[in-house]
């Protein structure tokens, strides 16, 4: 029992670290578009970016009109397995 907690713990904290280096990788990218600094790029802040702009309808993913980081990651997840074909 304590034991597959302490697996359990280790597991999401190795996650946790995982997904964290995985967005300060994108962070660059993110911080230059997001112009105001609110954690989120609006519509206005992604003109500044033509390949976001073509991408931004399947980028936003819950469709509110602004992309948050977990969005961008998805989207730049999803522009590198695209170069790869
Ligand atoms: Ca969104």
């Amino acid at each position: 029992m304590k034991i597959s907690h302490v697996i359990v713990t280790t597991a999401f904290v190795a996650a946790s670290a995982f997904s964290a280096s995985a967005l300060a990788g994108e962070s660059a990218k993110f911080s230059q578009l997001d112009a105001d600094g609110n954690g989120m790029i609006s519509s206005d802040e992604a003109a500044a970016d033509p390949k976001l702009v073509e991408e931004w309808s399947t980028a936003d993913l819950n469709k509110d009109g602004q992309l948050e980081r977990a969005e961008f990651s998805a989207l730049e997840q999803k522009m590198k397995s695209d170069k790869g074909k």
